[in-house]
């Protein structure tokens, strides 16, 4: 018998096409009703399904490219920070703790909506997914970043405040750029390609953070290995520019290659 995944009334079939994709919707549901998720976080993930779609679901070879920088930079890095939303605890809460150990960098709980509520939510989810220390939780270490008036101006000060390089998946608007004029060096998860964070990013990883999470962790594995001067290599030589316009490149041939294959479709249809 086909196993089912049971939300509440709405069961999805294991064989269904896009099951995956619903796993993880569902879970964003689930989470914004137990205050993990904002209601915005909804619509994020919707816009990030749409930005998956149209590089095809998979991990391009300029993400993994990225993502190796990106692990180097971590592992150099005097004082990395990893940067924890509500829709990145709910979908990988178990791969942001294994990969602050493995760098090793704190997760820090840094909110656009604080709404009552949702701090204890997060925290209970990474807790129960293995996290032993969380910063951002303790009112009496925060202050505040002069360069930013949302919420995310609120930072721990043993945190993303001494940071120097923050690790930011799925940002709104303009952290990445106050984060990198306070001297930080920021690496960014987003599956938009010209988004602000992604454009002002040091290092932009275009691709699912439900993928990016488990490379990540592989590649770290790997990269513990070498020395400073050998991370510090790959970091220099990676050209964040170059790779997002190799992607946007990539994005337009698979979607010209879409719109064949949709053409041939309807021709025969
Ligand atoms: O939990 P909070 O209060 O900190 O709020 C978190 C959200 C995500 C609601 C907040 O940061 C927000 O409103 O973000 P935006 O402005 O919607 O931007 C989120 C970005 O992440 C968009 O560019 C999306 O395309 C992208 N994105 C969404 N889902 C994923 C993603 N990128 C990578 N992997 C995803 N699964």
């Amino acid at each position: 018998m086909m196993r089912e995944m049971n939300h509440g009334d709405d069961k999805i079939p294991k064989d269904h096409p896009r099951y995956q994709s619903l796993t993880f919707r569902h879970k964003i549901i689930e989470g914004m009703k137990e205050l993990v998720v904002a209601e915005a976080g909804l619509i994020a993930h919707g816009r990030g399904e749409c930005f998956d779609y149209i590089i095809g679901e998979q991990t391009l070879e300029t993400a993994k490219k990225a993502m190796k920088a990106a692990v180097a930079l971590l592992l150099i890095s005097k004082k990395p920070v990893i940067s924890v939303n509500g829709n990145v605890a709910i979908l990988v809460p178990d791969l942001l703790v294994s990969l602050s150990k493995v760098i090793p960098a704190p997760l820090e709980i840094n909110l656009f909506y604080r709404k009552e509520g949702r701090m204890e939510a997060i925290t209970k989810v990474l807790t129960k997914a293995g996290a032993t220390r969380l910063l951002g939780i303790d009112e009496s270490h925060m202050v505040e970043i002069e360069e930013l008036s949302s919420n995310r101006r609120i930072v721990d000060l043993h945190g993303i405040y001494q940071g120097d390089c923050i690790f930011v998946p799925l940002e709104d608007g303009d952290r990445t750029e106050a984060l990198r004029k306070l001297g930080k060096k920021v690496i960014a998860v987003d599956l938009n390609p010209i988004s602000r964070t992604a454009i002002w990013a040091d290092i932009t990883i275009i691709d699912n953070i439900v993928r990016v999470m488990p490379e990540m962790i592989k590649i770290a594995g790997e990269l513990k290995q070498l020395g400073k001067g050998e991370l510090k290599k790959i970091v220099d030589e990676f050209d964040n520019k170059k790779n997002i316009q190799e992607t946007l490149n990539m994005i337009i041939e698979y979607m010209k290659a879409q719109k064949e294959e949709a053409f041939r479709v309807l021709k025969n249809k």
